[in-house]
């Protein structure tokens, strides 16, 4: 039977790209982002593949995710996967000028989102004893960078409340891993720097960073593992990046 994996942040970057080549992989997938345009689009390209179902919510907003997950048609409400890549970075400034609304979007999204989301989806899991998360963390979940502060602190969270998951759910078999990624380019340093294009492509300029594409071909080897194998932490870079500092450059 065909298994369904439900996508947060699925309207761009690495979650879009998850989304393309689990569609292509025979799974079921749930769609999950605030672009509706972009759901709408991406939904439309991937239903030649696979089933597909979309809802819009913004993970910040904890009845709207409760709502839209419990709103799910029978069909794709047995969640086998559940992939929390929806996060941001919100600017890049030491702590003593940090902008407080950066601060709480970072917090909000990457950590209380992701556990909004979990919490919706978790319950199903225990009773069913079968289910697989896993959560985007990042270099940064790991390591400190300078001006990284509340971000590196968000991905430290999401690293820890891995861990916790995995240990609370080892009872009934559901297997928890985290995956970090070094630099990808998506339309995260467009995110990050507010809109300032020439800024964010100098984050990947003179190297070859990784794409979407490569952090999805990770996520499937990992979901499609038998199931007694849990790929618990993973960490991936560039070849040219050897720290969240470090990066050999052209
Ligand atoms: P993108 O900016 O390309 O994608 C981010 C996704 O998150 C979008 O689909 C966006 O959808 C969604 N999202 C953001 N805020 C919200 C929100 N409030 N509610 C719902 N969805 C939201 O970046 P990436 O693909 O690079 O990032 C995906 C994950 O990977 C993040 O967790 C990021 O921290 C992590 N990561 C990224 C790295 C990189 O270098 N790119 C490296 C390591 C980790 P929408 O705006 O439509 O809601
Ligand atoms: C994203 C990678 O290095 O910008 O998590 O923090 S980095």
């Amino acid at each position: 039977m065909k298994k369904t994996v439900l996508i947060t942040g699925a309207t761009s970057g690495i979650g879009k790209a998850t989304a393309q080549l689990m569609a292509k992989n025979n799974y079921k997938v749930i769609l999950c982002g605030r672009r509706k345009d972009r759901l709408e689009e991406l939904e439309k390209e991937l239903s030649t593949f696979t089933e597909v179902y979309s809802l819009s919510f913004d993970v910040r907003d904890k009845k709207n995710v409760l709502e839209s997950i419990a709103s799910l048609p029978a069909e794709f409400s047995t969640i086998d996967v559940l992939i929390n890549n929806a996060g941001n970075a919100h600017g890049l400034d030491p702590i003593q000028t940090g902008d407080l609304d950066d601060w709480d979007a970072m917090i909000d999204i990457n950590v209380k989102g992701l556990l909004y989301v979990s919490k919706a989806i978790i319950p199903k899991m225990t009773e069913r004893k079968s289910g697989h998360i896993i959560n985007i963390g990042s270099t940064a979940a790991k390591e400190v960078y300078p001006n990284g502060n509340v971000y590196c602190g968000t991905k430290h969270a999401v690293d820890a409340i891995t861990a916790g998951m995995r240990i609370d759910l080892n009872p009934f078999g559901i297997r928890v891993g985290a995956i970090h990624p070094g630099m990808v380019a998506t339309e995260f340093s467009e995110v990050r720097f507010k809109g300032d294009a020439d800024r964010a492509s100098n984050v990947y300029k003179g190297f070859d960073p990784l794409q979407a594409e490569d952090v999805a071909d990770i996520i499937h080897f990992v979901v499609s593992r038998p199931y007694h194998v849990n790929i618990a932490d993973l960490m991936v870079m560039s070849t040219a990046q050897a720290s969240s500092t470090i990066v050999k450059r052209d």
